[in-house]
């Protein structure tokens, strides 16, 4: 009898583990890591630097990202995520394209259907492209966009032909019946477009990849002499890749059109087909615009974020979207060479326009929010303003300038408010032929200081509020983000977040930011003392200094000054405040590049406002000057680890100086440009 029972709880339980392995599996295809959805939870990460071509040089101008910068950078993605771009081949119509004409409100248009055939062989593969113009004797910009569930679904029209390939849904088997009619097309406003004079195309993405683990053996792929089946090389590309290149083939046609003007095809996506869509960008210049919809994990959220989908969890149950490599990188996001930020750099300098939705949390908002605000040095290469912002909007508040962005209130969808934004956002950077009248942006050439033209903080009220993409490492309610020159906990005092200089005989008894950093934004608030002429310093990387000193009133100022970059250079103008009073720096720090061997490839710059005066703007500099560096007066054993970090990898802390005066520091945060 025990020996039954016994037997029995433990089938039980074995059942009820088996149940929850079986719950999980269908979930997410393998058990794996709850996700994150705190955002305090999120680890700081630094972004790759998009800007560093293969021998670590930086572009420094339109003409160096692409002659080698973008090409490398591309060459990451590549190989790291979607695979390697596929070859064109030639597209042609089969039969007859279809045309008529059709009044859809007050608008005609005509609607077109054809069937391409994409390469020549006798099997070569085809699809359906289904595409609305408005009669229009000018030709018009178009909206192009891969479907889920085939043409038929996005439109209540009665004569679209069905897809025969597989689809997404369920029902039915996957295939399409009569009852998928329109049951989509609230994600493709006919209508609306038209009346704005936009046409909108669309294909169904199951015609070049079906969307499941195995559809590869009957996608585009063997057409184009892929492999197929297992041991799929690794940076052979998947369904993005083949969705992608899909775009391009449709846009191919698109092209011969007499009705469509070619400089102004933008191509959109929802979901995983945002993710195309912004691959395909990447991959086909033609494209005058891009733009992502909750396109999230392996779209445009960055990886490196730990919030929603992983890329542990995508690859897992979408193993068949990217490159087998990326699987790879699973919970070793921050080891990625690149992020998507690289990704949305890519389609610089054209527009794009990147969009989420509040309840879509799996796709990261803040994720892709951010990717977009990283991709601006690109954008700033061409002279042009990505989002001209580093500030999330509210909600159902468009913004941007050559990047465009929103947050939507409600959940993963594509819904008429988006498409509104698209088209308004369409208007302003693509009317006007502007496109074609200003060839390919390529106003070449920029100032060395050009990423530093757009940095004009406000330093009106004090204490300043930190915007919240911000890295506080001084503040209130926070333990200070600074350890001692021996990496133990600091001896400086500190009272409600305000921290004072605790002095030592030989003035070594620096604070170091636990953050290291390379090109970076800081902010710190400081108060001088009468003692020892309020001497201090921020000593970024420990290399470069910018001095605090007591210098209010000083008529004849030099490079020891407040306001200097120490020994480097005098300020512009004497900006100080008297002991005893709060001032405030904000420096924009652009790290100098350096060789495997530690020589200097390209200096350093900066740009710096003291209590509301522009101090210094583009001074350059190379190695450090002064003779009191930590790495040489005061030395350690945990400096030793700060310098070789500093050496190996670029990324240095931030030093509050000791320099024999009770300095007051306050609210200091950094951002990171890279
Ligand atoms: C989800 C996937 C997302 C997103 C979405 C979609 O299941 O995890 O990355 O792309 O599908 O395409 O609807």
């Amino acid at each position: 009898m025990k020996n039954k029972a016994f037997g029995f709880s433990v089938r039980c339980i074995f059942l009820h583990a088996l149940t929850l392995t079986l719950v999980s599996e269908t979930t997410f295809g393998l058990a794996q890591s709850t996700p994150n959805y705190d955002e305090t939870a999120v680890r700081s990460y630094s972004l790759p630097n998009l800007l560093l071509g293969p021998n670590e040089e930086l572009a420094l101008s339109s003409s160096d990202w692409e002659k080698t910068v973008r090409p490398f950078q591309f060459k990451l993605l590549e190989t790291f995520t979607y695979g390697c771009r596929l070859p064109t081949v030639e597209v042609s119509v089969l039969g007859k394209e279809k045309r008529i004409e059709k009044k859809y409100g007050d608008t005609t248009g005509v609607r077109i259907q054809a069937s391409l055939k994409m390469g020549t062989t006798e099997n070569a593969p085809t699809t359906n492209v289904l595409l609305y113009v408005p009669k229009s004797k000018k030709k018009v910009p178009v909206f192009l966009k891969l479907n889920f569930l085939g043409n038929q679904a996005e439109v209540s029209d009665e004569d679209i032909k069905i897809t025969e390939n597989w689809v997404i849904s369920k029902e039915g088997n996957n295939r399409a019946t009569e009852a998928s009619r329109g049951t989509k097309s609230q994600r493709f406003p006919v209508q609306s477009m038209l009346t704005r004079g936009y046409g909108l195309a669309t294909a169904h993405c199951g015609d070049f990849f079906p969307d499941y683990r195995n559809g590869r053996d009957t996608s585009i792929m063997e057409s184009l002499g892929r492999p197929i089946g297992k041991n799929i090389p690794n940076d052979e590309p998947g369904a993005l890749g083949a969705w992608a290149w899909g775009l391009s083939r449709v846009l191919d046609w698109l092209l011969t059109l007499p009705e469509v003007d070619p400089d102004r095809v933008i191509v959109l996506g929802h979901s995983r087909l945002g993710k195309a869509a912004l691959w395909a960008g990447a991959c086909d210049q033609r494209f005058a615009m891009v733009i992502s919809n909750d396109s999230g994990c392996g779209g445009a959220a960055l990886s490196r974020r730990n919030y929603g989908e992983s890329i542990e969890a995508i690859t897992n149950r979408f193993p068949h979207w990217f490159c087998p490599k990326l699987a790879t990188f699973a919970g070793r996001e921050n080891e990625l060479p690149c992020d998507q930020h690289s990704l949305l750099a890519m389609i610089a300098p054209r527009p794009l326009y990147v969009a989420s939705a509040q309840n879509d949390r799996w796709a990261d908002p803040r994720g892709e929010f951010l990717a977009a605000v990283a991709a601006n040095p690109a954008y700033e290469l061409y002279n042009l303003q990505g989002l001209g912002t580093r500030v999330m909007p509210p909600v159902n508040t468009s913004i941007g300038k050559t990047i465009g962005y929103h947050i939507r209130d409600g959940k993963h969808d594509l819904l008429q408010f988006d498409w509104d934004q698209f088209a308004d956002f369409a208007d302003r950077t693509l009317q006007n032929n502007m496109v074609s009248q200003t060839p390919k942006y390529m106003q070449p050439v920029l100032k060395n200081n050009q990423i530093l033209a757009d940095f004009h903080p406000d330093q009106r009220a004090l204490p300043a509020q930190p915007p919240e993409d911000a890295i506080v490492l001084l503040g209130r309610n926070i333990e200070p983000q600074f350890t001692a020159m021996n990496g133990e906990p600091i001896d400086w005092t500190e009272e409600n977040g305000v921290l004072t200089a605790t002095r030592s005989p030989r003035h070594v008894n620096h604070v170091i930011s636990t953050e290291i950093f390379q090109d970076a934004d800081i902010h710190a608030e400081f108060m001088t003392s009468a003692l020892a002429h309020g001497n201090s310093g921020l000593y970024i990387h420990g290399h470069y200094e910018m001095q605090i000193y007591d210098s209010f009133g000083v008529k004849k100022i030099t490079q020891q000054d407040e306001g200097s970059l120490y020994r480097f250079t005098k300020p512009f103008v004497n900006a100080s405040r008297s002991t005893g009073e709060w001032q405030v720096y904000d420096i924009r720090f652009i790290a100098p590049r350096r060789h495997a061997n530690g020589s200097i490839q390209s200096p350093g710059t900066l740009k710096a406002w003291l209590n509301g005066k522009l101090v210094q703007d583009g001074v350059t500099f190379t190695e450090p000057r002064s003779p009191y560096i930590p790495y040489k007066h005061g030395v350690t054993t945990h400096l030793k680890k700060v310098e070789q970090t500093l050496h190996e990898t670029g990324k240095g802390p931030l030093f509050l100086q000791d320099h024999g005066s009770p300095v007051k520091f306050r609210n200091i945060w950094i951002k990171r440009l890279n």
